[in-house]
């Protein structure tokens, strides 16, 4: 694959999750549309309602829609904004993680199950006990423990918490502070609980030093996906305001990682979310951006493009095409 293909013109979608079952390509984002809400920092312009799946035999391939697979109306304890999801498999059961914000307006995550991998799922009655915040991106480690990594900034509610718990003012640290982290814990055997409280996903810098929340270009802000590259896990998220996809490498799923550098680098719109995997031996970075819809920042279409890595393992920048500011 040598240019950067749009994989669904038809409907706006997002945050795309990619996963292979089966020996085949499954995609799990989320479904943008036009709300009428104005763009502001806490992210209501992104309301979005339900989600679809899409599958494809080839990485060129035709693209499935297998319509909507989870509506917000069919969750009992939802309230509004269906977020970045995840799907993980384990048992012949397909499971669904999203965020979405309950009656009182919080984001929580929910879990949602399915015997197939293209759904329906069917949501549990509840949210994940004791979770917050957004975007879920759920690994196998292939040895029977599943980690489920979460959370972000500002509309992604965050900065709310400190050590899994509620404080009084929230703000983000000042800049000279450590950066608040995404956060991790590995699921319960029934893939419906935190069997954990979460810890902190700590990246450090070259010196071994937590990144600083003043240091924007690097430290985390949403979007996290983990991937395994030569018995490495590489922590990968999103900048935020800096709109950059950034990568950090452990030994181990909980970290510490240490800050490696850039995937790609803005894209035109606003945000940036991503997964990465590996099919038929072949890497590639799934993401999105705001260029069909005319730069309309809650308007997104996912892409794919190939991946490379260096001989060290580092990973090759990828151009995003530039943002709007
Ligand atoms: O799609 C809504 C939010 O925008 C996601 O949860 C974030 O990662 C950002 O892409």
């Amino acid at each position: 694959m040598k240019q950067p293909r749009y994989l669904v013109p038809d409907l706006y979608t997002a945050d795309p999750a990619v996963h292979i079952f089966n020996g085949k390509i499954y995609i799990y984002p989320s479904h943008d549309i036009e709300s009428g809400i104005p763009e502001n920092d806490n992210g209501d312009h992104f309301d979005m309602r339900d989600y679809h799946v899409f599958s494809m035999d080839e990485i060129d391939g035709e693209v499935t829609d297998h319509g909507v697979v989870l509506d917000v109306k069919n969750i009992p304890w939802g309230g509004r904004q269906l977020w970045a999801p995840d799907v993980a498999f384990k048992n012949c059961k397909y499971y669904l993680y999203f965020p979405l914000k309950d009656k009182n307006d919080i984001f929580r995550i929910g879990v949602a199950v399915s015997g197939k991998p293209e759904g329906p799922f069917i949501p549990q009655s509840d949210p994940i006990k004791g979770s917050f915040t957004i975007d879920p991106a759920v690994l196998d480690n292939n040895d029977g423990n599943f980690f489920i990594y979460f959370g972000g900034l500002w509309g992604g509610q965050l900065q709310r918490y400190r050590n899994n718990k509620v404080i009084e003012n929230p703000a983000e640290p000042a800049d000279a502070e450590p950066a608040l982290c995404a956060r991790v814990a590995k699921l319960s055997d029934d893939m419906l609980e935190f069997a954990e409280e979460p810890r902190d996903v700590l990246i450090l810098d070259e010196n071994g030093k937590p990144l600083k929340a003043g240091d924007h270009d690097r430290r985390y802000f949403e979007g996290s996906w983990m991937h395994k590259y030569n018995d490495k896990y590489y922590f990968s998220y999103s900048t935020g305001n800096t709109h950059r996809l950034c990568y950090a490498i452990a030994d181990n799923p909980y970290g510490p990682f240490t800050y490696q550098g850039v995937i790609l680098t803005p894209v035109v719109g606003w945000t940036t979310h991503h997964s990465i995997v590996e099919f038929k031996g072949k890497w590639y970075l799934f993401h999105h951006d705001s260029v069909p819809s005319g730069g309309k920042t809650w308007l997104r279409s996912i892409k794919v493009v190939e991946l490379e890595y260096n001989e060290d393992g580092t990973i090759k920048t990828i151009d995003g095409g530039g943002n709007l500011e």
